[in-house]
């Protein structure tokens, strides 16, 4: 019988470049046909031929509280039933500003836009408009969304497809952009002693999620820190990923590093479209209509997704919220490393609040070129070994997974199970 999966993806190639509407979805780095979803109830998903998954995926980290969550699905229908949308302010948008600003100490202002990308794109905006500089430094592996200037050297499905950098962006843009390796402070010290007065800003994921899971050393944050203090240049944290998911207050205030400016996305838009940035008053001021630096929306603020994202960031501040997720991804990791140690695979793992990470190395890796050096066919047969288990990873090697409030101990012991029925079944 054909796949209803493999019918709707001939069908789509025909009409959406790939088949597909964003690059990552495409399984081409872990190949066959991606699966199409119909439905998503808790800690699963089902596909169109009805075969159900444990969702890791958890559509690339916002559903945190898992699929359908009868209360952020009511707030959404009470939002839509008052209207869909208004292009003028609303009194939900102040109550998520101050439920963010209340979370989040190092939002003293904050904006509300439709996605990662436009919080990154107009977090640089700001950081050049503030200092009066164009240069920005990135890391390599990192991605900080599809803007221009953010698409060199950048991970996620840039990475998948082994093109980091993308075709289009003007030779003069991506000049702006200085690319250095994650974790290394010798380069960031180098660099900021070659140009350290040209410098807009440093944007950085505090906790990489889009070369896989890759955590920051301690003298890496230190440095970012003390160095922008001294050039004078603005220190962006990217939390789109791991914003209230390596804990409440992100990887910010699990690491007790201090931001200039933040962006935000995924958990809080609750699974619909709603992201932000803020941070330092005299940076956020200088933001339309106060200021000459310019951004816009006619979606932004949707009260719609206001409603998912307030309703979302409601249940994340139970109490226990976070260590359960945290000991759960814990857990998981553990387990199906032990699995793998018992057959003799090399692979580790690792998690950090409800984001993990596995790799077919022997020890997780700290840097680009460590998750570059690890065993992608393995990623790649793994996948679909869970994937015949029941089992939904990230279709790419270079992907963070993410654990939910919905999924059950129970999942996790059959999530590791399944592991290790695949890796008994390895030779
Ligand atoms: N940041 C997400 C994955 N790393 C985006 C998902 C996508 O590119 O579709």
């Amino acid at each position: 019988m054909t796949s209803h999966n493999q019918e709707l993806f001939d069908e789509s190639q025909k009409l959406i470049p790939g088949g597909v509407n964003s690059p990552v979805r495409a399984f081409k780095s872990v190949g066959g046909t991606p699966l199409f979803f119909k439905r998503g109830q808790g800690a699963y998903v089902w596909d169109a031929d009805d075969k159900r998954y444990i969702d890791y995926v958890n559509s690339w980290g916002p559903m945190i509280v898992g699929h359908c969550h009868p209360e952020v699905v009511k707030a959404v229908q009470d939002a839509a039933a008052e209207g869909l949308g208004f292009g003028a302010p609303t009194a939900s948008e102040l109550e998520i500003a101050e439920t963010l600003c209340k979370i989040l100490p190092s939002l003293e202002m904050v904006r509300l836009v439709s996605s990662g990308t436009e919080a990154t794109m107009t977090a640089i905006r700001l950081a050049r408009g503030f200092t009066g500089r164009s240069r920005i430094i990135k890391f390599e592996g990192c991605y900080h969304g599809h803007s221009d200037g953010l698409l060199v050297k950048a991970g996620s499905g840039a990475l998948t497809f082994g093109q980091p950098s993308s075709s289009g962006v003007p030779a003069e843009i991506a000049g702006l952009t200085t690319v250095l390796d994650y974790n290394d402070v010798a380069g960031l010290e180098k660099t900021f002693a070659e140009i350290g007065n040209e410098i807009a800003c440093v944007i950085v994921e505090p906790v990489a999620g889009n070369m896989n899971l890759i955590l920051p050393k301690r003298e890496f944050l230190d440095a970012m820190r003390n160095l922008c203090t001294k050039h004078g240049a603005v220190l962006i944290l990217d939390e789109v990923m791991s914003g209230f998911r390596v804990g409440l207050q992100g990887a910010h205030g699990h690491f007790g590093i201090k931001p200039d400016l933040i962006t935000l996305g995924k958990v809080m838009g609750g699974g619909l479209p709603a992201a932000a940035f803020g941070g330092r008053r005299d940076i956020m001021q200088c933001l339309a209509p106060l200021g000459a630096v310019y951004q816009a929306g006619t979606l932004s603020g949707n009260p719609v997704a206001v409603a998912a994202g307030l309703t979302t960031l409601k249940l994340v501040q139970a109490p226990g919220f976070y260590e359960r997720l945290t000991k759960i991804a814990k857990d998981m990791t553990e387990g199906i490393s032990a699995s793998a140690k018992k057959h003799g695979i090399p692979f580790s793992a690792q998690s950090i609040g409800s984001m993990f990470g596995l790799y077919f190395s022997e020890k997780a890796p700290s840097s680009y070129a460590e998750v570059m050096a690890s065993d992608k066919e393995a990623f790649n047969r793994f996948f679909h070994a869970m994937l015949g288990e029941g089992v939904y990873l990230a279709p790419s090697a270079f992907e963070a997974g993410f654990v939910s409030a919905a999924h059950s101990d129970e999942d996790i012991a059959v999530t590791i199970a399944a592991a290790d029925r695949v890796f008994a079944a390895w030779k």
